[in-house]
């Protein structure tokens, strides 16, 4: 396939001002016709040819300025329209009319159906499959659509922008018509026409303006969209205070479906959404459901700005729009809750998603130079590692210089296709501190390391750190450049509170931030008395990993008393991970994994602590997951002896602890209403993880079984069918709940999708065996990406004892059902085989089987770009 290089960029010959289209909807021969305003680049010699995307498009008609094109005029293939010889005039119209078959699209890209609602997705290279289009993020048009379609099957007809028009039209036919006055890239266009239900309601802008706001789902779901259009509007108030970024329609629509590929979509004025992500209620959703809600309600809602009015220069800038939208989502749910527990939240995702892309074969910087298949590069690394960078800029910056950068990137590129570099500068610019090596965190793959030792001279006070990075090397990048790293610290006394030494020398040191910027710094400081315990990467202020040699005595003491909460939950999980790490050693070495009664105890302390919240609680209290102590351990991973390893600890804190678990557990019992709000939810994430630690000895179903028959919410209900399905896998009690839980929620799909992961998770051997019976399940197809996502990507990314099987039955089973999937859905299948790739880390029987399977997934000829892909860059 074809590689994409940044390298390359240029703007095109022709801009297209001006798009009109009409859609006359049908379910199997939708036409449509697109009337371009085409107008030649300045300095572009006349008559250059022009040449449009398509992507299996039917070509019924061209015409220019009205006039027909005669055949010989123009090249068509499905993927490609070129007009050799264009007017030489410097604009002109161009009518194209093309034939789709929304009903037979199964790759949920262009204008596909779901469940008998039309609906688009263009991002990022979908609006090909409409019409034939110069289908680039910098193509700015101002567009006007007409959609046309039966009354009956569809009486909601919605575009982007605001309604200018409805009417009626024969054979039970109407029509709406959509101007968005704001230009704006072809990936943006969105079209939505079924029978759905609106939740309506308002927003009254800071300058006083109305806003219309219309969440549409499927009927008898509207009281379902409530929670949604909550944060709808949470989002648009907190996006005005805190950057003071106003919406600027009169109509703002969001559309759930329950085909989808990705989480939602930014469309201008109409977002659409996986349904799974709008819909929720105490009886069918979970805690996790509503953070999940609210945060990508909102994160699409502020793309309205970061990605909508500032767009992208070209897909190499997606992290421009991505990781910035990110980092404001982040900031937005840390206002809304406990900005603690959500930093820690958002480091174990990073940690289990990033990282691991970021030490693999599928690494590449947070702004790519090179591509073949632009939709895999929606990844933990552009979204995810390009928030840290932006969080990294505010840390260097500081909250105010930050805001006036952020200010000036907005007024300086309103209604622009930009760039990184566009992006840095105006922080540059906005401060006057020099960003160029701290650039560097875009352009460089790979997470740095930081290696770090510790000495204290008690006789002349000093305490002396020293800190030496490097950066790994990654695919196609063998060395590395020095990097600017933020590191926050503290350095904590005996009695728990900071020290306010002053530094002495080795590096720039401000408001807590150690700036490393050479390969080595050694950081003295001077007046410290007794020795202190270190505090390192507070709140974690740069994506790195640390090598340090810590006493168990330091990290316990910081378990109990760091003053940041995030390295205190840090220091837990380091001891936690060391702890885990001497079981696999011993468990492969044939012996008993034991643990020290310190550790162990000091976890019922925290789980007891009435000043820490609940939801911090629980976080402290959740071992590290087997995946998480695969990646510490590195290599040569054998699943199995994790998990006996984690188990072994889980069982030891559990029965050192059971008393005062037991006693915490009955008194977090959530008599009181249902309420979604952080706080409840902490108590209730507290509550199961004592329920998971507590299902263990003589009764042990019995807790779980009164809770899951007892539970008012689906938080409390999911957690104890985990607790049973998982630890009583086989046991009557956990059938019985299995097969209660399918015959109250066995017509709610979103429901059913807990039961399908709770049960891809079964730990051990015959997982494989369980999740290919559930492919076969009445409400399983692997054309929805949720079903597909809930049983299989989960089986593939969470179950490591079953996928990892030493014998490759459970690689062998996944390349099969990739396949299968690809069939339908090449995007899906591509993001589920990337399941694979850390498979140089397993122990060689396992890696051997690993590859296997990924030869096989390799060896069709007409194998999508989208999986040959992965699966060549895994392989190389
Ligand atoms: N900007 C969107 C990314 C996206 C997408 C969404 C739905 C379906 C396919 C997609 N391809 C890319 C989602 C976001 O980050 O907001
Ligand atoms: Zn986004």
């Amino acid at each position: 396939g074809q590689v994409f290089r940044i390298e390359d960029y240029r703007p095109s010959d022709y801009l297209i001002p001006q798009t009109g289209l009409t859609f006359a909807l049908a379910p199997e021969e939708t036409i449509v016709t697109a009337q371009l305003e085409i107008e030649r680049r300045e300095g572009v010699a006349p008559g250059t040819p022009l040449r449009l995307e398509g992507d299996e498009l039917a070509l019924l008609g061209v015409a220019v300025d009205g006039e027909p094109l005669d055949a010989s005029a123009y090249e068509a293939t499905s993927q490609l329209l070129s007009i050799p010889r264009p007017p030489r005039s410097s604009r002109f119209t161009l009518t194209l009319v093309t034939k789709v078959d929304p009903s037979r699209n199964s790759s949920l890209m262009g204008l596909f159906r779901s469940n008998g609602v039309y609906c688009t997705q263009c991002e990022p290279e979908g609006f090909r499959r409409i019409t034939y289009f110069v289908d680039r993020p910098d193509m700015l048009s101002v567009y006007t659509v007409r959609v046309e379609a039966g009354e009956d099957e569809a009486p909601i007809l919605l575009s982007n922008g605001n309604l200018v028009e409805t009417g009626k039209l024969e054979r039970g036919r109407h029509f709406a018509v959509w101007h968005d006055p704001f230009p704006k890239p072809s990936y943006l266009f969105a079209l939505v026409a079924g029978d759905l239900a609106v939740l309506h309601d308002e927003f009254i802008t800071a300058s006083g303006r109305k806003v219309a706001l219309g969440i549409h789902v499927e009927h008898g779901k509207k009281e379902r969209a409530s929670y949604a259009m909550d944060a709808l509007k949470r989002s648009m108030k907190w996006d005005e205070d805190i950057f003071g970024l106003e919406y600027d329609l009169d109509v703002f629509n969001i559309v759930a479906v329950s085909d989808f590929n990705m989480g939602a979509m930014e469309n201008k004025g109409l977002n659409v959404f996986n349904d799974k992500y709008v819909l929720a209620d105490e009886a069918t959703a979970t805690d996790a459901d509503f953070a999940n809600i609210e945060a990508i309600i909102a994160h699409e809602y502020f793309h309205n700005w970061t990605g909508n009015r500032i767009t992208c220069r070209d897909w190499f800038q997606l992290c421009l729009k991505e990781g910035l939208t990110v980092f404001r989502d982040h900031e937005f749910s840390a206002d809304q809750r406990s900005r603690a527990v959500k930093r820690i939240a958002e480091v174990r995702t990073l940690r289990a998603h990033q990282f691991p892309e970021d030490q693999g074969p599928l690494a590449h910087p947070v702004r790519p130079r090179r591509y073949r298949e632009i939709n895999n590069f929606y990844t933990a690394t552009v979204y995810e590692k390009g928030s840290e960078v932006v969080r990294m800029i505010r840390t260097i910056l500081g909250p105010d210089d930050f805001r006036k950068g952020m200010n000036l990137y907005i007024t300086r590129h309103d209604g622009d296709a930009a760039t990184i570099e566009d992006f840095v500068k105006a922080f540059e610019d906005a401060s006057g501190k020099d960003l160029s090596q701290f650039a560097l965190w875009y352009h460089q793959a790979g997470t740095p390391n930081l290696s770090v030792s510790t000495a204290h001279d008690a006789e002349r006070g000093e305490f002396r750190i020293e800190i030496e990075q490097s950066v790994p090397p990654t695919p196609s990048e063998s060395r590395k450049r020095l990097m600017h790293i933020p590191l926050a610290f503290g350095l904590v006394g005996p009695d728990g509170n900071d020290m306010q030494p002053a530094a002495v020398d080795g590096a720039t040191v401000e408001d807590g931030v150690i700036h490393l910027k050479k390969r080595r710094h050694v950081v003295r400081f001077q007046g410290v008395k007794e020795r202190p315990s270190l505090s390192l990467n507070r709140g974690f202020s740069a994506p790195i990993t640390l090598s340090v040699e810590q006493k168990p005595e330091d990290l316990l003491f910081l378990a109990r008393k760091d003053s940041d909460l995030v390295a205190r939950w840090q220091a837990s999980t380091t001891l936690f991970t060391q702890a885990l790490i001497q079981g696999f050693r011993a468990v492969r070495g044939q012996k008993q994994a034991v643990f020290d009664d310190a550790l162990v105890e000091a976890i019922g302390e925290i789980a007891a602590d009435a000043s820490l919240e609940p939801a911090y609680r629980a976080l402290a209290l959740t071992l590290p997951a087997e995946a998480d102590i695969a990646r510490e351990i590195g290599s040569h991973i054998d699943p199995d002896a994790i998990f006996i390893a984690r188990e072994a600890l889980s069982q030891a804190i559990a029965q050192r602890n059971a008393g005062v678990f037991a006693t915490l557990y009955e008194g977090l019992d959530g008599g009181a209403a249902f309420s979604p709000d952080a706080e409840s939810a902490g108590r209730r994430a507290l509550r199961n993880v004592l329920l998971d630690y507590l299902a263990v000895g003589e009764g042990a179903p019995d807790l779980a079984v009164r809770q899951f028959e007892t539970a008012t919410n689906m938080t409390d209900r999911a957690a104890a069918l985990t607790v049973l399905a998982h630890k009583f896998s086989g046991h009557e009690k956990s059938v019985a709940a299995l097969a209660s839980f399918e015959n109250q929620y066995g017509d709610d799909p979103l429901v059913m999708d807990k039961w399908y992961q709770t049960q891809a998770t079964v730990p051990g051997a015959g997982a494989v065996d369980l999740v290919r019976s559930l492919t076969r399940h009445r409400g399983f197809s692997l054309s929805n990406p949720n079903r597909v996502r809930a049983l299989i990507g989960t089986f593939s990314t969470m179950n490591q004892t079953g996928f990892h099987r030493a014998d490759g039955a459970g690689y062998r089973f996944f390349a099969e059902t990739v396949l299968e999937i690809e069939k339908r859905n090449p995007q899906v299948a591509a993001r589920l085989a990337t399941a694979l790739r850390s498979w140089r880390s397993l122990e060689p029987t396992r890696q051997a089987a690993a590859r296997d399977a990924l030869l096989s997934i390799a060896a069709p000829e007409n194998l999508s770009s989208d999986l040959r892909d992965i699966i060549e860059r895994t392989l190389a």
